[in-house]
């Protein structure tokens, strides 16, 4: 399965950056220190031994590539430099853990508004997924609620799928020293657990998410998720949320093609009521998958998208599931700037805004903008 070989090569990063550090110790008359050294082609312990280095100096032999963490001294590290089955050999170094920018955070302008102090600060927003992995160390949760009865998915906060987690670190990861920066980093998230662990739930379920969002005084809706059928209660739960004054944003669908043809996107997305998100590429171009349609309201990045994932892991995922928290967080750093603004106004100054991207049917109005939303 693709997610678990992303998970795997993420896992493999995340050790690469994590664990190293220098270790220099007087060992006889000749100093020691780690280095990676790393083969060109398979790796032979032979070569190793032919410039003495034993068993007790591999700190670490790698898995995925022909690598060594090796205790040397300055002149075997020299040699093995030498060695023309060697291709590199690296003093090892301590890496301060530090934390990224997702690509798609930048480029709906987040950190444009958070060097003026907007950070989404007190914006209550309703994550309906399959919950929140509240105990990620990047993830700050203020509430939730399951729509369901079994254990464990009755806890809004076991997330065993990873979606709903990865969904809430677009919108608001934490602004620290480690992990990922959200686009409204100190929004407040609530998981609403409608999906189970197996990503499935029922437009029953998603409904009784909106009456609670609703009751708990939440100020946005995402839902990463939707249906190809019509039903009106989900409708009249939409429509009843936005008449409240909450802005209801979905992902428009991974039911496009890749000629961008068809009428596609699907509900609650597809209401007047809710934001269609699209999902667009680090290009702004449209992703293959991403549904079409006159319903498509706005776009957002939703390619190779980098957040959270249940067990302090992060990983990468694709979908217009991705796009929608990027929606829901800029419309959280604009709230926190116009605190009088209707949920009307919020998704007509996110609309007039939008960077346009051309067809309407694949783009909406365009690329949501912190910034350009701002000031206009
Ligand atoms: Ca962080």
């Amino acid at each position: 399965m693709r997610m678990r070989r992303l998970l795997v090569a993420f896992f493999t990063v995340f050790v690469l950056f994590g664990v190293f550090t220098v270790t220099a110790s007087a060992d006889g008359e000749s100093s020691t220190q780690d280095y990676l050294v790393m083969f060109d082609g398979k790796a032979e312990k032979g070569i190793l031994q032919a410039f003495g280095v034993d068993e007790e100096n591999v700190k670490h032999e790698f898995d995925l590539l022909p690598v060594y963490q090796l205790s040397l001294t300055e002149n075997q590290a020299k040699g093995l430099e030498n060695h023309p089955q060697i291709k590199y050999v690296e003093a090892d170094a301590e890496v301060k853990k530090s934390q990224t920018t997702p690509y798609g955070v930048s480029q709906v302008q987040a950190p444009d508004v958070h060097q003026y102090g907007y950070f989404g600060q007190g914006v209550r927003v309703a994550i309906l997924d399959t919950g929140i992995d509240s105990s990620h160390q990047d993830l700050n949760v203020h509430g939730g609620h399951s729509v369901f009865s079994n254990w464990p998915e009755s806890n809004p906060y076991y997330d065993g799928d990873g979606h709903g987690t990865h969904v809430a670190g677009t919108v608001a990861a934490l602004n620290n020293s480690y992990g990922v920066l959200g686009v409204a980093p100190q929004a407040r998230l609530y998981a609403v657990k409608v999906l189970d662990s197996n990503g499935g739930g029922s437009y029953s379920g998603i409904a009784q998410g909106i009456e609670w969002s609703i009751n708990n005084g939440m100020d946005i809706i995402n839902m990463s998720l939707g249906g190809t059928a019509h039903s009106s209660i989900l409708q009249a739960y939409s429509d009843y949320a936005y008449n409240q004054g909450l802005l209801v944003i979905a992902a428009a669908g991974n039911s496009g093609n890749a000629a961008g043809t068809g009428d596609s996107v699907n509900y609650p997305a597809r209401y007047s009521s809710v934001m269609a998100v699209a999902a667009v590429d680090w290009n702004n171009n449209r992703a293959s998958f991403s549904s079409t349609g006159p319903a498509v309201e706005i776009s957002a990045p939703g390619v190779s998208i980098q957040s959270t994932y249940p067990g302090n892991q992060y990983v990468s995922l694709n979908g217009t599931s991705m796009a929608s928290p990027h929606v829901a967080g800029v419309a959280a750093l604009l709230w926190h700037y116009q605190p009088g603004y209707s949920n009307a106004q919020i998704r007509n100054v996110l609309n007039q805004s939008a960077q346009p991207l051309g067809n309407s049917n694949h783009y909406g109005n365009g690329l949501v903008q912190a910034f350009d939303a701002f000031v206009y």
